[in-house]
């Protein structure tokens, strides 16, 4: 995972342990590591915001000439990484599950993103996470557009053994939302999932659509699935999606694969909302509540 980002990382780290740590020889360093962030997926602004205040770090820094440099280094990364992954808060999802079942009402879901981002797995992942954790789940297949995503939902339903509410292939999609809103509204289940369709975020039609599967499922969450290997795209697209639908978060999807890593930099820097899960594989179990410390860890560690 994150090859690429982590020798980035590591090799700034080495040319700056045997160099001083201002000047121009600074700059030059700080200009090089700006283009490898970007070549690694962190967006751009993204990018020279981590490399100003790297220098800022580094100026007040008061290093003997022949002390290693590196440690003072990772440290300052590791607290601007963190700073940027964390900028989004947090969101709880198994506590507002809590207050919802408290107060006697579902708490409902709708995932949204692109087309094969892992919407759908994602949601059999949730759906499985919440039922182990003594909630009960519907499932909505609000994707009633792409051949055979009824069947897939369906599939990933009778394993988890879960109701799944579904319509025609063609019908209304707000209409399935809907439906298992007042299901799980009379006979009291938990958490609503809605699954729908993978769309591009530069079809109206579609994002309207997806604005009123929002809308009329009064979903109290909407979630943004981004594929980790589309990199800057994802976060174009979740700035996209966010102009029609309230974003309360993201999940990022096939961090297994990527061996780049600034997805999650960029899409937490840029949305401003938390990395609520990351997907590390096509297993149910395969996913992992997004943790900045342990994220940049992965990024950052060993490499001191
Ligand atoms: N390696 C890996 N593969 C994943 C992960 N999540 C999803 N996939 C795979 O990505 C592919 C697409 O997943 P889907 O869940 O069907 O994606 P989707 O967003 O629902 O797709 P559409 O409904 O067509 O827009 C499948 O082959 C999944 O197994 C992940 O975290 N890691
Ligand atoms: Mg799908």
């Amino acid at each position: 995972m994150f090859e690429r980002l982590r020798k980035a990382f590591g090799s700034l780290l080495e040319k700056v342990s045997t160099q001083e740590l201002s000047g121009k020889k600074l700059e030059e360093l700080l200009e090089d590591f700006k283009l490898h962030l970007v070549e690694n997926d962190v967006a751009y602004v993204v990018a020279e915001h981590i490399v100003e205040k790297l220098k800022e770090e580094v100026s007040g820094l008061r290093v003997g000439r022949f002390e290693d440099k590196r440690k003072p280094l990772t440290e300052a990364l590791r607290r601007v990484l963190l700073e940027i992954l964390s900028s989004g808060g947090s969101l709880n999802l198994l506590a507002l599950a809590g207050e919802k079942r408290e107060a006697g009402k579902p708490l409902t879901i709708v995932f949204v993103g692109i087309n094969g981002t892992g919407k759908t797995t994602t949601i059999a992942k949730i759906a499985k996470y919440f039922s182990d954790r003594g909630f009960s789940v519907v499932l909505a297949c609000a994707d009633t557009y792409r051949a055979g995503a009824i069947e897939q939902l369906e599939a990933h339903a009778k394993r988890l053994g879960l109701k799944m509410v579904k319509h025609e292939y063609g019908s209304d999609p707000a209409a399935v939302a809907y439906d298992a809103v007042a299901h799980a509204e009379a006979r009291g289940v938990n958490v609503v999932l809605v699954d729908t369709a993978g769309r591009m975020e530069t079809n109206r039609n579609l994002m309207e659509e997806m604005a009123k599967i929002v809308r009329v499922s009064e979903a109290d969450l909407v979630l943004f699935v981004g594929d980790a290997l589309t990199g800057n795209d994802a976060v174009a697209q979740a700035e996209e999606f966010s102009r029609f639908v309230r974003l309360d978060g993201s999940i990022l999807a096939k961090v297994d694969a990527d061996v780049k890593g600034g997805a999650a930099i960029s899409i937490a820097y840029i949305t401003k909302k938390p990395i609520i899960f990351v997907g590390v594989g096509q297993g149910y179990g395969d996913l992992e509540p997004f943790n900045p410390e342990s994220f940049v860890e992965k990024l950052v560690g060993g490499s001191d």
